[in-house]
């Protein structure tokens, strides 16, 4: 007798509940696939979903960031813990967020709050190679692909979104690879995407795993 009833309250949740993954594949103007590149979808109306900051973490193991590019929500705290048996030094001028962490082992008592989106550049006063960035995003809704070039935003709610990438080398302004769409299931968007060459410094043999710090 209350079949009718439990099918329209199935249904009503479904309705509510409608979500949708943005799968994305981002690949150089060659064509091959890019990884650590940082895809944002921000929603034209404000987010549905109020996603609140957590505890974040950027590692540094054999001498290099882990991951080398990390998105956060907006008011993130990120813990730099240091695997290596060597000391680090990371620090940032980056506008988005200026700080410094000195000489260092283990996990330093306090984190980082990224409390401004933006870019920031992070670094190592001791490795000049090490070089590393933190996206940090004001829509709660991002991912960052992979060595294939993919990345999946998992739970959208249905509706218009403004989705756009961004990668350490990339040659144009991040506003460029803006693509509007309307988000009803799921969806494929795919970036060609001009990049600028690598530049890296090298490690120096000096600064080698077995190194003074
Ligand atoms: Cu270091």
């Amino acid at each position: 007798m209350n079949r009718p009833f439990a099918l329209g309250l199935l249904c009503t949740l479904s309705a509510a509940g409608a979500a949708a993954d943005l799968h994305a594949v981002v690949r150089s103007e060659q064509g091959v696939p890019v990884a650590d590149a940082v895809v944002v979808a921000t929603p034209e109306a404000a987010a549905a979903r109020v996603a609140r900051p957590r505890l974040e973490q950027v590692e540094q193991i054999d001498q290099e960031f882990v991951p080398r590019v990390k998105a956060v929500l907006v008011g993130s705290p990120v813990s730099f813990p240091n695997r290596d048996s060597v000391r680090h030094h990371v620090y940032s001028f980056s506008s988005a967020k200026r700080f410094d962490l000195p000489l260092y082992v283990g996990t330093p008592a306090k984190p980082v709050v990224f409390d401004t989106p933006g870019v920031v550049t992070i670094g190592c006063n001791i490795h000049d190679w090490m070089v590393g960035y933190i996206y940090v995003s004001e829509s709660p809704y991002f991912a960052t692909t992979g060595a294939d070039g993919r990345a999946t935003l998992g739970g959208l709610p249905a509706g218009r979104y403004s989705v756009r990438v961004w990668h350490p080398q990339l040659a144009t302004a991040e506003a460029a690879t803006r693509r509007d769409t309307e988000l009803q299931a799921s969806a494929d968007l795919a970036w060609q995407l001009a990049l600028k060459p690598e530049v890296r410094i090298r490690r120096t043999p000096a600064h080698g795993r077995r190194g003074p710090y």
